[in-house]
């Protein structure tokens, strides 16, 4: 019955958004009246609603930061994420982000320390730091949301110790970090979960894409299909050892503005995209912070970037194992490509279907590399969502449908459900 959900300014999960109703206007409520699309509370009772005080917590906690250009409280951070941060379905496996993750997908440009939210346990007399039991973090995103451009902030790593769940917690932080937000002149945010809450604009599937077969079965990722073999289960998934598009090198400084012009022409089709600028390009594809948690490639064709794509690692942990069992899980991240990027619009059909047809072909070389790639770097499985270009060649390269979904929200802002994504029953 979403108790808190039902208090915040997010679009219900009653009203009609879907897109070819709503593709002019909007939304609509429960009678078919339609609503105006764009912010749910304007910037000015936003303001008015701000409190000079921090939320309320429950006796015996605290409000601290979590400083992390501080190692130990970096680590702590980690820690916590790796004991309480989210799980599969069945509790199978748990993510692990590595510390370097975290601070690299915390700190970018513009970061702010106030974001970096976390409650503790009341120090002690003795003056020793309380335990961090729970955090949350925003971090600055322009969005661009069909024709509207929003300075946001992006939401994520939500998590309460376990043992301290459904007391109400979870609310509180968003709350306090709402507050932060809005002190600092946001009034939007864009944030995913695998939960259903009010009301997702998007719903992505998983898919994944074995490179380690064996690996993923021994640890219960994967399972044997009837009628096939281990042996053929391997072989299905076995890659070639060299990468197959001429031209393609690691991603460099000197790319940074080529990738950024890519990037941005490519996203221009799609209705929410993040704008980028130039340091944020360099910071989330090719930054000392990036080391060893993105990998980004180009393709340069006669002194001309034509093409780029780069994944991240994250780990998994493997929680029914009695030995410290891990999943190398490469995510695709950003990818663009010049090829069949004149605009669909000023063609006709005959012409965009052949576009399409060339764009299908050069995004199958271009992830096969990846996975070529990721293989090579000893990761054992290849994920990817529904978003972007995706399903053009997620089931040529062998990724199948895994159980997780991923719904997209924003926070502060009506707009009709994107095309694309998912349906209800996953498909
Ligand atoms: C969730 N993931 O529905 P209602 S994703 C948002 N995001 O509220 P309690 C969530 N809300 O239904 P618990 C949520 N999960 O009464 C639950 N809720 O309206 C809602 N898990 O609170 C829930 N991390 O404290 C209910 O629940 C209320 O103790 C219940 O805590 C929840 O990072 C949680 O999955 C998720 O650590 C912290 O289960 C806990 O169970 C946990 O009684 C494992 O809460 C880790 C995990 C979530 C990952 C993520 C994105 C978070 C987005 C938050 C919303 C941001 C809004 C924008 C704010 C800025 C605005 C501006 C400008
Ligand atoms: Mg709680």
């Amino acid at each position: 019955d979403y108790k808190f959900w039902n208090t915040q300014p997010v679009p219900k999960l009653t009203e009609r958004r879907e897109p070819n109703l709503l593709q002019t206007t909007n939304g609509a409520d429960a009678d078919g009246k339609t609503l105006p699309e764009g912010a749910i509370l304007p910037d000015e009772g936003c303001r008015a609603s701000v409190k000079p005080e921090p939320e309320r917590l429950l006796e015996g906690f605290e409000w601290c930061l979590v400083d992390l250009d501080n190692t130990e409280e970096l680590q702590e951070l980690y820690e916590l994420l790796y004991n309480h941060y989210v799980e599969d379905t069945d509790g199978s496996f748990r993510f692990n982000y590595s510390p370097r993750f975290l601070a690299w997908s915390l700190k970018p440009p513009g970061w702010r320390k106030e974001w970096h939210i976390g409650v503790r346990t009341k120090s002690a007399d003795d003056g020793k730091k309380g335990k961090l039991i729970a955090f949350i973090a925003g971090i600055p995103v322009r969005l661009k949301i069909r024709q509207k451009t929003l300075e946001a902030s992006e939401i994520n790593f939500l998590t309460v110790h376990r043992k301290l769940r459904s007391k109400r917690l979870a609310p509180v932080l968003i709350k306090e970090v709402t507050r932060r937000c809005y002190q600092n002149g946001i009034y939007q945010a864009l944030y995913t979960a695998g939960t259903l809450l009010p009301t997702p604009i998007s719903t992505c599937r998983y898919f994944h894409r074995s490179l380690d077969w064996e690996h993923l079965y021994k640890t219960g990722f994967s399972h044997l299909p009837q009628g096939t073999t281990e042996l053929r289960q391997k072989l299905r998934y076995r890659l070639e050892s060299h990468t197959g598009t001429k031209g393609l090198r690691r991603m460099e400084k000197r790319d940074v503005k080529g990738v950024r012009e890519l990037l941005g022409r490519y996203l221009e089709r799609f209705d929410l995209r993040q704008e980028f600028s130039e340091e944020e390009i360099d910071h989330w594809l090719c930054s000392h912070a990036s080391n060893d948690v993105v990998w980004s490639f180009v393709v340069e064709q006669d002194g001309k970037l034509t093409d780029f794509f780069s994944y991240y690692l994250l780990e998994s942990t493997v929680l029914k194992s009695n030995k410290k069992e891990t999943i190398r899980a490469a995510y695709l991240y950003y990818y663009a490509t010049d090829v069949a990027l004149s605009s669909a619009s000023k063609t006709n059909s005959t012409q965009s279907a052949a576009l399409q047809q060339k764009l299908q072909a050069r995004l199958q070389l271009l992830i096969h590399d990846a996975l070529v790639l990721a293989n090579k770097e000893g990761f054992h499985v290849f994920n990817a969502l529904t978003l972007l270009d995706n399903p053009l060649f997620l089931r040529d390269q062998k990724f199948e449908p895994g159980d997780g979904k991923l719904n997209f929200y924003l926070f502060n802002w009506r707009t009709a459900l994107l095309p694309g994504g998912v349906g209800p029953d996953g498909r």
